[in-house]
Order: C-alpha cells, then sequence, then structure tokens
C-alpha cells in the first residue's frame, strides 16, 4: 500500500497558449517517469495542455470545479467537463480558493465527491494559517480540514492530499523539515486509506526539495511559482 510518488504543478492564474512550450518541454525531459507528472494550468490551458501531451508521461488537471453535475452556474466548470477536456486530477480546497472565494471544507467536500463521480483523482488541500500556527493551533487545523475535506469514498485510487501552510505559499518561506513532518505524521494516520498520497506545497524549489522529499510521509510536492518553467520543475521532478 505504498503511497505513489506525484510532482503536480498548481500554475494557478498563470499561463497562455504560448507557454504550452513549457509543458512540451517538461514532457521531452522526461519521456518515462517512474513518479506522476503533473501540471494544472488555468482552465482555458486545459484542453490545449492534454492536446499537447498526448503520448507523454505528463497528466494534465484543473484548479477548480463545481460541486454540480451541470446547470445555471455562469462562469463555473464542472468535473464532467475537466475530464472531457483531457484531465485527470483536479486540485480543490487551495487556500486561495478557500481565502477569496469563501469556499468552505463541506463545499470542498462535495466538490471532491463531483471530481470522485466524473472519474478524475482530487487533490485536497489543508493548512493553517500563520495566526493559527502561532496559537499551536496547527494540527487541530489540519486534521479538521481534512476529516471535513475529504468525502466519504476516497481512496489512494481517487485521493491525493496536499498539505499547504498557508504562510508559505509563494512567500518563499517554508516550515522547518521538523514542522513539515509533524503535519505529515499526523494526517498519515488520520487518512481514510494509507496509501493516499500526502504532498507537501508552499514554497517548494529546486534547492529545497530534495530536503522535503526525504521526510517520511511526504510522498511528493504540489509547486505554485517553481512550476511555470520546465527547467525548474523537471529539477523538483528528479529529486522525486
Ligand atoms: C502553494 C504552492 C502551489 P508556491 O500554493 O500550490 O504555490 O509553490 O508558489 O508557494
Amino acid at each position: 500500500n505504498t503511497p505513489r510518488k506525484i510532482a503536480a504543478g498548481n500554475w494557478k492564474m498563470n499561463g497562455l497558449r504560448a507557454d504550452l512550450q513549457e509543458a512540451r518541454n517538461l514532457a521531452a525531459a522526461f519521456p518515462a517517469a517512474s513518479v506522476d507528472i503533473l501540471l494544472c494550468p488555468p482552465a482555458t490551458l486545459v484542453g490545449a495542455m492534454a492536446a499537447a501531451l498526448v503520448g507523454s508521461a505528463v497528466r494534465v488537471g484543473g484548479q477548480d470545479c463545481h460541486q454540480n453535475v451541470n446547470g445555471a452556474h455562469t462562469g463555473d466548470i464542472s468535473a464532467a467537463m475537466l475530464a472531457d477536456a483531457g484531465a485527470y486530477h483536479v486540485i480543490l480546497g487551495h487556500s486561495e480558493r478557500r481565502a477569496d472565494h469563501g469556499e468552505t471544507s463541506t463545499l470542498v467536500a462535495a466538490k471532491a465527491s463531483a471530481a470522485h463521480a466524473a472519474g478524475l483523482t482530487a487533490i485536497i488541500c489543508v493548512g493553517e494559517t500563520e495566526a493559527q500556527r502561532d496559537a499551536g493551533q496547527t494540527l487541530d487545523v489540519v486534521l479538521e480540514q481534512l476529516k471535513t475535506s475529504v468525502p466519504d469514498g476516497a481512496d489512494k485510487a481517487n485521493t491525493i492530499v496536499a498539505y499547504e501552510p498557508v504562510w508559505a505559499i509563494g512567500t518563499g518561506r517554508t516550515p522547518t523539515l521538523d514542522q513539515i513532518a509533524e503535519v505529515h505524521d499526523a494526517l498519515r494516520a488520520h487518512l481514510p486509506d494509507a496509501g493516499i498520497s500526502l504532498l507537501y506545497g508552499g514554497s517548494v524549489k529546486p534547492a529545497n526539495a530534495a530536503e522535503i522529499f526525504a521526510i517520511a510521509n511526504v510522498d511528493g510536492a504540489l509547486v505554485g511559482g517553481a512550476s511555470l518553467k520546465a527547467s525548474d520543475f523537471g529539477a523538483i521532478v528528479a529529486a522525486l
């Protein structure tokens, strides 16, 4: 029941068609990979990136989906639409969605169920704020998010969990290796399936990837800024 090793890139609201060349370069660098490599571009690029990566070892994911199957939800996209466009995964409950769009863990669980129903693997994000860490609430917060955001039916085939301390995202700051280990150990103990891969996210870059990947219960990374360039992301993949 060994968890799969995964390097997932989250392009966030970055990327135009010209940037698909970065995805092609990444695929060319890893014609066959012993780990799972994944890029999650903005929704506008999911179809084009999937087409550009056909036959490669790099898979494509979305960054969010709606919890409903279809209907009157202007501006939203469904899990089935992502799958139809060529996605295999979808990031859900990223702290930027929780903060920018008021997403609750209950909503994240509904979205994850929708993703599972569409055949997508849900990458469910949890993480504490700086104030919560300073107050000594880190484990309580992430375990409550885990319990509430991961839906019934989640298993290693359809779910990945990413620990992303909010204060480490895009800031260049990372927790100590001991802090990452403490949270990942606690998450592992509370997963519904011990084979679910646990990713660390928050300012992962080529210079710190190897030491983070050496931590027990870290099965890979969810990478933001450093996933935009194939050279940087490729170095992180190679460290896994
Ligand atoms: C955390 C991460 C990717 P970055 O949000 O999800 O972003 O690596 O830029 O901190």
